[in-house]
């Protein structure tokens, strides 16, 4: 079997980061030549306490290297958190692609993803306000192909040279460098108020969607139109989306600030609990395809960037799922050092004039360039194809191929013109021959300047919790904003989508509420509202408040059943060591009051003990108070029960406190199925 015909599977990935991966435990220390060390504390010096030597190139090589640890961080999308896993086909996409990585049902292929925020440096906290960055790394036997997504559908632009501005604008102030990761100022809100494009990715950005639970419960978008084109040449416009199996949830925004200080690494400690704990969280890749002979049949433009392709009108078609399997060994040498591009296709996938897109084909390679220090990077490890590759590109800072012989160029008669193109009938690339006419005009097209329909559209999709927390949110990003001027202009804009909503930010911020406005848009997408997701307990945190003296054997068996559907418990009392029981049974504390903090859990299980203090009764207090703001499900049985009671909360939403143990144990379960609850009075 020639090389380029080797069968890619979801291993193949891994056998090459193999031959790259070294465990130096056990080893000799030498310096970077090979050379054995006799020690490692001392600098060579003239005398004990004389000064260090220029001659001591061990300290030198060790001291140089440090000093040249760091590399730039990526401009956007800085902080974030990678992982493996593979992707499988459910079905064929012949019929639209000859892409042969989604050729046949079963075909497995490996992945690396890496989620992250946009704004925040590379050290900021992870629930900040913020759109995700969900990006795929297909390693395909026709190259990588890399899918570069978002986990909000539409983007702040419709044009690729409004990037920096927008980058610009919402990252912190130049002058103060303030605020870090957070949208929440002058700069940011100036611009949205000035570029009326932005209206419907703020609506988003404002929604329960900007602080998600997890990166394992968080959709992604590939945000433009691509093109499938297949066998025949035939192309369809294709939009992607990944689906989460566990359903798409978020925080709440005071959880999301406290989770910021208690535990900034919140959603990448998820991940990697997770992928350790071999939840290994699944995701479905759906398409949504339009045919090109309707490429002008809708109210919107489809190449528009802002707007959204309504599922009510182009269904989602689900071909295959994505598994995330395993953890990095080093977070530099892949998560940091991976290098995306929407402009990575293969064969079978192809571009529109999306100007949004067509930016970005040029930006991603630019910034690896100075990134990652050169045009090499594509030797790196992570980035490597799995596939041969092969061509007339030549040196460069940190050249890793010694390619042999002589002829670097085409064409030659010496290497009889290899390496050779492949005629596209072969797999050799061909770009789609879209007929485009024109006059070179700086303009945007009439089509893309609807900006408010869609942002109704979407206020329109949201349940009243959630419309309660757009408002929120609106009251709280530009009721920072010192300019007066700016906030009253950021009233007025948002009043062309809903008069309540503005009305309603308009009085928390001291702004004039607008006297008239509003889309006049009714339609509705269920599908974009949180509450219509997929609902399961299925790997949710609890946080088990537990004291000497407990019911052991009731407690064991409440723990085993819930252990059972899936849930993850986490004991937490006064001192670390174990809790005995009213029979002697020991159960290990993973948390004291001090090292852990109700936000981190998605429901809180009060059962204490007969061995209670006043210390620990505050701060059970404390927690439950705090999980209840939170709407989060509550449990309470024995001795627990009277928190409940004392707290006036035994009857309210979400709340489960019974001693029966079958029947506390299923409606617990619902009741973190249900993730929050958000008809729960809050006292
Ligand atoms: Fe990016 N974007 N982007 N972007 N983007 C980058 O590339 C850019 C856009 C997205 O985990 C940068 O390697 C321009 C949309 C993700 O490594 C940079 C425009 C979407 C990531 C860049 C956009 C994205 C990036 C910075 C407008 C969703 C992180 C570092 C024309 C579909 C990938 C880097 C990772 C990263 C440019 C708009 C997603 C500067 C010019 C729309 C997930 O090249």
């Amino acid at each position: 079997m020639k090389e380029n015909e080797k069968r890619i599977n979801e291993s193949s990935k891994h056998e090459q980061l193999d031959h790259y991966r070294v465990d130096d435990s056990g080893k000799d220390l030498t310096t970077n030549q090979g050379l054995k060390m006799s020690e490692d504390e001392f600098s060579l010096k003239a005398g004990e306490r004389g000064p260090t030597l220029m001659e001591d190139f061990h300290f030198r090589e060790k001291i140089t290297h440090f000093d040249h640890e760091r590399i730039p961080e990526r401009v956007v999308h800085a902080r974030g958190y990678g992982v493996h896993g593979e992707f499988e086909v459910y079905e064929s996409m012949k019929k639209y692609t000859k892409a042969k990585f989604l050729s046949e049902a079963g075909k497995k292929t490996p992945v690396f993803v890496r989620f992250s925020t946009v704004v925040g440096f590379r050290g900021s906290a992870d629930t900040v306000r913020d759109v995700r960055g969900f990006a795929t790394k297909f390693y395909t036997e026709e190259g990588n192909y890399d899918l570069v997504a978002n986990n909000m559908p539409v983007f702040f632009i419709q044009d690729g040279i409004k990037f920096p501005d927008i980058v610009h604008a919402i990252k912190p102030e130049p002058h103060n460098e303030m605020p870090q990761a957070s949208g929440a100022h002058d700069t940011f809100w100036d611009f949205v108020a000035n570029n009326q494009e932005s209206a419907h990715q703020v609506m988003w950005l404002m929604s329960d969607r900007a602080i998600p639970r997890s990166y394992r419960m968080m959709q992604g978008f590939g945000i433009h139109a691509f093109r499938f084109v297949n066998e025949d040449g035939k192309a369809h416009f294709v939009k992607f989306h990944w689906i989460p199996k566990l359903g798409v949830h978020s925080l709440v925004w005071d959880e999301a600030q406290k989770i910021a200080g208690k535990d900034p690494d919140y959603n990448r400690r998820d991940l990697y609990d997770a992928i350790e704990k071999g939840d290994y969280p699944e995701y479905e890749l759906g398409v949504q395809i339009i045919e090109e002979k309707d490429e002008h049949n809708f109210d919107f433009d489809i190449l528009d960037s802002t707007k959204i392709w309504p599922e009510e009108d182009v269904p989602v078609q689900i071909i295959g799922k994505m598994t995330l399997n395993r953890n990095v060994d080093n977070v530099f040498a892949e998560t940091e050092q991976v290098a995306f591009h929407p402009g990575h296709v293969v064969p079978g996938i192809d571009f529109t004039n999306d100007p949004l897109l067509q930016g970005r084909l040029f930006s991603y390679t630019d910034t690896q360039l100075i990134r990652l220090g050169g045009p090499n990077f594509h030797e790196i490890p992570i980035n490597r194809p799995v596939c041969p590759f092969t061509n007339n590109q030549r040196d460069g800072y940190h050249r890793q191929t010694i390619n042999q012989g002589k002829v670097a160029y085409h064409n030659n008669s010496l290497a009889a013109n290899t390496p050779a193109t492949v005629p596209k009938e072969q797999g050799g690339f061909e770009h789609y021959q879209e007929k485009v006419e024109g006059r070179k005009v700086r303009a945007r097209s009439e089509s893309f300047k609807d900006h408010f329909s869609q942002a109704k559209l979407f206020w329109n999709s949201m349940s009243e919790p959630e419309k309660m927390h757009i408002k929120q949110a609106f009251a709280f990003e530009v009721g920072k904003v010192k300019n007066k001027a700016i906030r009253q202009q950021v009233v007025d804009m948002f009043a062309n989508v809903d008069l309540e909503l503005a009305t309603a930010f308009a009085k928390d911020i001291g702004a004039t509420p607008p006297a008239k406005g509003g889309s006049s848009v009714t339609k509705s997408s269920p599908v974009l509202s949180q509450e219509n997701t997929m609902k399961t307990a299925v790997t949710r945190k609890v946080g088990v408040i537990l004291n000497n003296g407990f019911n052991d054997m009731d407690v064991k068996t409440i723990f085993d059943t819930l252990k059972e559907v899936g849930l993850h418990l986490e004991v937490i009392s006064e001192k670390q060591g174990e809790v005995t029981g009213e029979n002697g049974v020991q159960i290990m504390v993973d948390h004291t009051f001090t090292t852990t903090d109700s936000v981190v859990y998605d429901a809180l299980y009060i059962v204490g003990g007969n061995g209670e203090n006043k210390k620990f009764h505050m701060e059970t207090t404390k927690f439950l108070h705090e999980a209840f703001m939170h709407y989060k499900p509550i449990g309470a049985t024995h001795d627990g029960k009277k928190w409940l009671v004392e707290n006036e909360m035994a009857t309210s939403k979400g709340v489960v406190a019974t001693d029966d143990i079958n029947k506390f144990a299923t409606l617990f379960v619902e009741a973190i199925a249900a993730h929050r609850h958000w008809d729960r009075e809050i006292i």
